[in-house]
């Protein structure tokens, strides 16, 4: 094969030209609170072992891209410790006993700096990978993530973490009207809803790719192996 700036990584609704150049890895949330016992995704009533699955997916598609010179950003949903940046209406939200910012087995619940805050240890970033803090949902709103895509000549976005349908399907809408192609890796996300995580998927690239496509970690793999092999 002839060097090429694309790569085409077999997708829903239709292939996805990959231009590993411009392209950024962007792990979603893939913190100890969403992932472990006594976090907040616990603290929410949910079984966070349905998380898991993502994990390995996502570390093979990591090394592949640390391979291959592909950014890689991490984000973090948390607040401050002081919870200035946390809305009232989102800390007022749900009924259970334990709130954002609360004591909990791993620390103060979704605040920054304590450990469940923490990236697990399987996809901790290693130095140069940008790690985004972000208070809400979407990894764009208040935080200097598209300044930073922008600055390094990033157009399309590998999304994965969690949950599907929630932060990654957030992040999505949100790059997808800045003008970003998102490629949404189906087994590198998860949720605490199966259902739901393949609702998001289908809506995701539904009429077309409405918001963007959705591929198997190995086929985005294969393609930035392919690609590197290509320019080599
Ligand atoms: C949630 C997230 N589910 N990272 N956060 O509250 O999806």
């Amino acid at each position: 094969m002839v060097g090429a700036m694309t790569v085409s990584v077999p997708a829903r609704p239709y292939d996805f030209s990959l231009d590993p150049a411009k392209a950024a890895f962007v792990i979603i949330d893939m913190q100890r609170d969403f992932l472990e016992p006594g976090g907040f995704g616990a603290a929410l009533g949910n079984d966070v072992s349905l998380l898991q699955t993502a994990i390995g997916p996502i570390g093979a598609v990591l090394d592949s891209c640390r391979d291959a010179g592909v950014l890689v950003i991490h984000t973090r949903e948390g607040h401050r410790p002081d919870l200035s940046d946390l809305p009232a209406a989102k800390h007022r939200r749900g009924r259970g006993d334990t709130r954002i910012g609360d004591p909990g087995p791993m620390g103060r619940i979704l605040v920054r700096g304590e450990a469940g805050h923490d990236i697990i240890a399987e996809l901790a970033p290693i130095a140069g990978e940008p790690v985004i803090d972000k208070p809400g949902k979407g990894a764009f709103y208040a935080t200097d993530l598209e300044a930073i895509l922008r600055g390094r000549g990033i157009t399309q976005l590998i999304l994965a973490g969690v949950t599907t349908e929630v932060c990654v399907h957030t992040t999505m809408r949100e790059a997808n009207d800045r003008g970003f192609e998102c490629l949404v890796l189906e087994d590198g996300t998860a949720s605490y809803f199966p259902e739901f995580h393949r609702t998001a998927l289908a809506m995701a690239c539904a009429q077309d790719g409405i918001f963007g496509w959705v591929a198997p970690s190995q086929d985005v793999i294969t393609a930035i192996s392919n690609h590197k092999g290509a320019n080599a």
